[in-house]
């Protein structure tokens, strides 16, 4: 992840051919979502894209459909594909003052009845309410938008950290049946000129030794967890006041969005092959 994909690129392959390697893969995801009695549950941070992410999974694969502007998520939001499907999305939302939502689905997966668990961070790029960044509480008088965004996604990796340690128990527990998640690193057009950095701060950090410590309560056979990165949409990181904080990454581009979103696709789909044992 992070990295890899730019080999994984071959030269001479059209963005809508790379477009349409991911969406064989995608079919089958939902194939297995129609066929039986599957969930999948997105946690994370707010404004971090688990209703973006939720939509691509649940609904179709029409990425331009998945631009819009950040609208906070109030209650838990279910994909379902039709009447007949068993299989669902469950996206929980992010927020701190949402999070009375969340205790159902904790107890989903500790009674292990959860297939799959995606984590979604985003280096601290989690899109905020209706204001200024200069009415943030993190603001101070003086401060460039380059100093803001430092502190704000500081705290904001925290908060993503928080959510980890909030689910852990859970994943510590998990009754009997294997416990399957991926860290998904979101966001990857706002952060992609400091992919080594990033990529050292989840896999070398706090973060992995909250999933280390999981991993050695369940044994390494109970608990499987993957990071993966992707850019869900491209586009500005902008406060609720549509002030420019970052703008997405010059040299980022379809391809790569592509490469790395068909890398996730087959990771979920193989996952859910071990989860299922099918
Ligand atoms: N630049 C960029 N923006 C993204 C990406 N994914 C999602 N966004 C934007 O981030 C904002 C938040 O996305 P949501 O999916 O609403 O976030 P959420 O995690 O559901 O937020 P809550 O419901 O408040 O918890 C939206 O404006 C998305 O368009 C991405 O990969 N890159
Ligand atoms: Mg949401």
């Amino acid at each position: 992840m992070f990295v890899e994909t730019v080999t994984t690129l071959s030269t001479g392959v059209s963005v809508i051919e790379l477009g349409q390697r991911a969406f064989p893969t995608f079919k089958k995801i939902l194939t297995r979502l129609k066929r039986g009695d599957l969930k999948i549950a997105i946690f994370g941070a707010g404004g971090i894209g688990k209703t973006t992410l939720g939509k691509l999974l649940s609904q179709d694969f029409q990425l331009e459909s998945l631009f819009s502007p950040y609208q906070e998520s109030i209650t838990i939001e279910e994909y379902q594909l039709d009447s007949n499907v068993f299989g669902s999305v469950v996206v929980v939302p992010g927020q701190e003052r949402r999070q009375d939502n969340w205790h159902d689905i904790l107890r989903m997966i500790a009674v292990g009845k959860i297939q799959l668990i995606i984590h979604v961070v985003s280096w601290g790029y989690h899109s905020f309410g209706e204001i200024s960044y200069t009415n943030h509480r993190l603001y101070q008088s003086g401060m460039t938008v380059e100093e803001f965004v430092e502190e704000y996604t500081k705290e904001r990796r925290r908060r993503e950290l928080d959510v980890l340690e909030h689910i852990a128990p859970q994943l510590s527990i998990a009754g009997g049946k294997k416990t399957i998640m991926i860290t998904l690193v979101n966001k990857q057009d706002l952060w992609w000129q400091n992919r080594k950095l990033v990529k050292d701060y989840y896999m070398n950090g706090d973060y992995e030794r909250v999933i280390q410590k999981i991993q050695n309560q369940r044994g390494a056979a109970n608990f499987i967890h993957e990071y993966r990165s992707v850019s869900l949409v491209m586009e500005n990181f902008v406060s609720g006041a549509k002030e420019l904080l970052v703008a997405t990454t010059g040299g980022y581009d379809d391809r790569i969005k592509f490469a790395n979103l068909k890398y996730l696709l087959d990771t979920i789909d193989a996952l859910l092959k071990i989860s299922l044992g099918r």
